[in-house]
């Protein structure tokens, strides 16, 4: 899927802005072809909850509507038009002047309805209907249920089986934009990299939508915009030599340059900026352009103020500025693919990204008891209850449809703290594993993220890993307080992992502590920003015993909202930054650090 843009045969209007809002109680039906019978308003990228005073409506679980009004220049009326939502969190039916015109599930993706044969003249009405709910089947996983009062009224729950805030809504731009009636659907690209040469073979295939091309020529531009390879075909492999490479913190896009020419004349153009770069696992070493990398880095959350998970630009261009003064290289999408806009912005700024699909909360009996789960044959029944199969083949697909292209994107998450130490973790993931490996067209590296009951004997599946990433919290969850017991179970199983898996690299994608900013304590008690420090100190020392040892991503970037619990204040408070981005003490130590570790080897 190509990224709306705008070029001599293409144009992007842009649907944002003030929508009409409407909580859905399920007592008298709506009828999407008719104004929303009510006065609401919501701010359109933004999730709806943090948008309102009202109690009820933040926390509403169910059905809910938004609507706007918007006319096509006549211009445009002999063009394809296709809608396009960045993304409609969970799941959305958009009606078009009162008709279904396209229905989508999966909350972190974007989808295109084509709507040419929809419109009408002057006034269009568009509508959508949105559902925030989850359950066994949908990623992420939730624990839904219904009751009713004497009424008949029903009340819809969900309980996250993970821990951010189920923010939902229209988080990510609404485009509409138009193409030719010939089109490029799809350009892929992927360079073969001779390193020694310092050569690219960039194989690079387009997609012909609708009427057909009798030419199509592909220019490869340089970063300052000057032609450097040529080509024609659907299919075809341009030579760049001296190629400059897409690196870690300095980042080099070339420009693929697609156009469409029917009867001698250019019909549609498409510019896909793209970066040269190898990505490869070998002897325990992630090596990016045959040189192996060191993550430093965060997992994040799209979460801000009042957006929630909405689009907030502004927030990702100060959030990458802030890692790069740490002396941060990298962060993962923890727990769902983020906007086009971040992984774009990700490519210019050389930020490395590992991906992650929606899958968290692939685990239905969570213990702190771990006492049978290291046994043999050990089952709970996560694999039997849960049927999210399905809608994770389907986030794959469309991570790939998406991203594929993207440089700053070195390694792909299946799923984080999934039930893997449970009897049928394999059989679940083996396929999704085969999947990833076959539709990406850049082979790169393939891992999901341990939960810390997910251990050397324990995890079912770590043979499909290319990389092991774990999540630790030894310290904070487990021997709360005392960081030289956890000091001494962090090197047994990081040494336990690499004795397994000697040429397989490891890394930290989750290790912290929540802090709460101004909290002093002279004993460096938990909760103080001294204990973040000693347990930041803590694992840095063992990391840096452990030969295969790759990365340090720790949890999290800034403290984030999610539901209400006795372990949470106002939300997870484990960012090294506030939610509103003021540094905690640790960001020194953790800069000094980081600045001070090279990004390769
Ligand atoms: C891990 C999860 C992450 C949580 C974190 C925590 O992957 O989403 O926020 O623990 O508890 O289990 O802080």
């Amino acid at each position: 899927m190509l990224y709306p843009i705008s070029t001599m045969s293409r144009t992007v209007s842009d649907l944002n802005g003030i929508w009409k809002f409407m909580v859905d109680q399920e007592v008298t039906p709506i009828d999407p072809g008719q104004p929303l019978p009510s006065d609401d308003v919501m701010a359109v990228p933004a999730s709806f909850n943090d948008q309102t005073a009202d109690a009820k409506i933040r926390s509403h679980t169910g059905y809910f509507w938004y609507q706007r009004r918007f006319a096509v220049a006549d211009v445009l009326k002999d063009q394809r038009l296709v809608l396009r939502f960045g993304s409609a969190t969970h799941e959305a039916w958009v009606y078009l002047n009162g008709q279904e015109v396209g229905h989508h599930k999966g909350g972190f993706t974007p989808f295109e309805i084509e709507i040419s044969d929809d419109l009408v003249d002057e006034d269009n009405l568009l509508t959508v209907k949105l559902s925030n709910i989850l359950d066994y089947s949908t990623i992420p996983v939730g624990n839904y249920s219904e009751s009713q009062d004497e009424s008949g009224h029903l009340t819809r729950k969900v309980d996250e089986n993970f821990d951010f805030f189920n923010y939902a809504g229209l988080n990510r731009p609404i485009k509409l934009y138009s193409t030719p009636k010939a089109y490029i659907e799809d350009i892929v690209v992927a360079p073969a990299v001779d390193l020694d040469q310092q050569r690219a073979d960039v194989h690079l295939t387009v997609k012909n939508g609708g009427e057909v091309f009798d030419e199509v020529n592909v220019t490869i531009l340089d970063q300052a915009g000057n032609p450097v390879a040529t080509g024609s075909g659907l299919d075809e492999h341009l030579i760049l030599n001296n190629v400059h490479l897409w690196q870690p913190l300095k980042a080099y896009l070339y420009t693929a340059k697609v156009t469409g020419m029917i009867a001698g004349k250019v019909v549609d153009v498409y510019e896909e900026p793209f970066g040269v770069r190898t990505v490869q696992v070998t002897n325990g070493k992630f090596l990016i352009n045959g040189r192996p990398f060191y993550f430093k880095g965060f997992g994040k959350h799209e979460d801000t103020y009042v957006n929630g998970k909405g689009l907030n630009e502004a927030y990702n261009v100060l959030d990458l500025n802030l890692m790069k003064k740490m002396g941060a290289n990298s962060f993962r999408t923890s727990h769902y693919p983020y906007s086009d806009e971040m992984i774009r912005l990700c490519d210019r700024e050389g930020i490395v990204v590992i991906e992650e699909t929606p899958a968290v909360g692939l685990m239905v009996s969570f213990t702190f008891d771990n006492s049978e789960i290291s046994k043999p044959g050990y089952q709970d029944d996560t694999w039997k209850d849960l049927n999210t199969a399905a809608a994770h083949r389907q986030a794959i697909h469309e991570i790939m449809d998406r991203d594929k292209n993207h440089a700053c994107i070195v390694m792909w998450s299946i799923a984080n703290e999934a039930a893997n130490y449970s009897k049928g973790a394999h059989e679940y993931f083996e396929p999704l594993f085969k999947l990833a490996r076959q539709l990406d067209p850049q082979k790169r590296p393939l891992t999901y993220i341990d939960l810390v009951w997910s251990n050397p004997q324990s995890d079912k599946s770590s043979d499909l890993l290319d990389v092991i990433c774990l999540n630790r919290y030894y310290g904070w969850y487990l021997d709360t307080g005392d960081l030289e017991v956890s000091e001494r179970k962090t090197r047994d199983e990081l040494k336990a992992w690499q004795a397994k898996y000697p040429d397989k690299p490891i890394m930290y994608t989750e290790y912290g502590a929540d802090t709460i900013p101004g909290l002093h304590s002279a004993y460096d008690e938990p909760w103080s920003e001294e204990f973040q420090e000693d347990y930041y100190r803590m694992n840095s020392k063992v990391f840096d015993e452990i030969p295969n040892f790759v990365g340090e991503q720790l949890w999290n970037f800034a403290d984030f909202q999610t539901k209400y619990g006795i372990q949470r204040v106002q939300g997870n408070k484990k960012g090294v930054f506030t939610r509103s981005r003021e540094p905690k003490s640790v960001v020194r130590y953790l800069s000094k650090r980081w600045n001070s570790i090279p990004n390769f080897d």
